[in-house]
């Protein structure tokens, strides 16, 4: 079975006392707001702390095109295929970008691609459930790709450079994605009863997993206390959560379709709107291989990966011989 056979670990936060003169001023330098770039001094802790995040950001990018790419052959239109074509092509491109961004600290695509078909690195939770029908391309579009969109805007400001810029390009490209998948849906909302009930069913099926992806409730998330210490994280799990539900029930409203959650409702009090239970033996299931797709989409990163050796193997080879007769050609003075 492929499970992510990773085990969380959350140190403490050191207070500046704490710390060694390197490690403080480092960390003033965050506390002012300046940038980190790769040739910066930066506690170990804090690079490995960007890896972990920014390869399973990328490693996400990756899985996350296999739901969406099951549907390329079948969508429904050829104007339908194109948009959805450029979309997972979008998605690769961000995940390229975001492996470069984690080369910048040390670590390379080699291993960080090794490690996910090991089963030693995440994916985000979101990509192990399967799309059964058409309008799940458009309920992925509208959740999945709007929930990314809340967590990686306030990603633009993080305090590491490289991981900053490549999130510019890539929330531009996250909003037209969740702008084409509502479009999507409006349209079978607007179409035959029977679209209408298919776009109910995927949002139904959609729903919770969509606000599992903003990770464990802030009480049992070990990594947010010391991410935002460095800014690497702006607002906690549970408030980016909180912001994905207030935007989406005016939008479901506006397709005329329910959430499933009989406690949502709006709190005149806190201007939020309070939501249900979150089913978090299933989150923590999921995250152990146990999700309805773990085998299938790490089965098929570990084939693609294998099927690319050759290629990665004859790139190898023909840098070697470039380099090899760089060296050999004589010297000009
Ligand atoms: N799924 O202490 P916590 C996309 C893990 S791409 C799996 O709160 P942190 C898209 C977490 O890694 C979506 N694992 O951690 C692509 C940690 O385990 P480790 C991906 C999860 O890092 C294509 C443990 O639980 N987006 O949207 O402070 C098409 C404890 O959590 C999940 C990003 O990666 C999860 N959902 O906060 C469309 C954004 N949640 O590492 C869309 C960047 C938590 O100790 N990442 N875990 O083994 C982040 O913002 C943060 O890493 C997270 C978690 C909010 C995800």
């Amino acid at each position: 079975m492929y499970a992510q056979m990773v085990k969380s670990t959350g140190q403490p936060v050191k207070t500046l006392d704490e710390m060694d003169p390197l490690e403080r001023a480092f960390q003033e330098r965050i506390n002012a707001n300046e940038m980190i770039e790769p040739k910066d001094f930066m506690p170990d802790s804090y690079r490995q702390t960007l890896i972990r995040q920014i390869s399973q950001h990328a490693n996400s990018e990756i899985v996350g095109q296999l739901p969406e790419g099951n549907w390329i052959t079948r969508a429904p239109t050829l104007e339908r295929k194109a948009i959805l074509l450029a979309k997972v092509q979008d998605e690769a491109g961000h995940g390229l970008y975001l492996y470069c961004a984690a080369e910048t600290l040390g670590i390379s695509r080699e291993e960080m691609s090794q490690k996910l078909v090991d089963g030693k690195a995440r994916y985000s939770s979101i990509f192990n459930y399967p799309t059964l029908t058409w309008a799940d391309i458009g309920a992925v579009g509208w959740l999945v790709d709007g929930a990314a969109i809340i967590n990686q805007v306030p990603l633009q400001r993080c305090s590491y450079g490289p991981y900053s810029r490549a999130m510019v390009r890539i929330c531009k490209e996250e909003s037209f994605h969740q702008r084409q998948g509502y479009a999507m849906l409006q349209t079978l909302c607007t179409g035959t009863d029977e679209q209408k009930a298919m776009v109910q069913d995927a949002v139904n099926r959609w729903w919770w997993p969509s606000i599992m992806m903003f990770g464990p409730p802030d009480q049992e998330s070990v990594h947010s206390a010391q991410s935002e210490a460095w800014k690497i994280k702006l607002y906690s799990n549970d408030e980016l959560r909180q912001k994905f539900v207030n935007q989406c029930v005016p939008q479901a409203d506006h397709l005329g379709i329910s959430l499933p959650d009989p406690d949502l409702k709006w709190n005149e009090e806190t201007g939020n709107y309070d939501f249900g239970e979150i089913n978090w033996d299933e989150f923590y299931s999921v995250l152990q291989g146990n999700g309805p797709c773990n085998n299938e989409r790490l089965g098929a990163r570990r084939k693609a990966w294998e099927d690319g050796r050759w290629f990665r193997d004859g790139l190898a080879a023909h840098q070697a011989k470039q380099d090899d007769a760089a060296r050999k050609m004589p010297k000009v003075a």
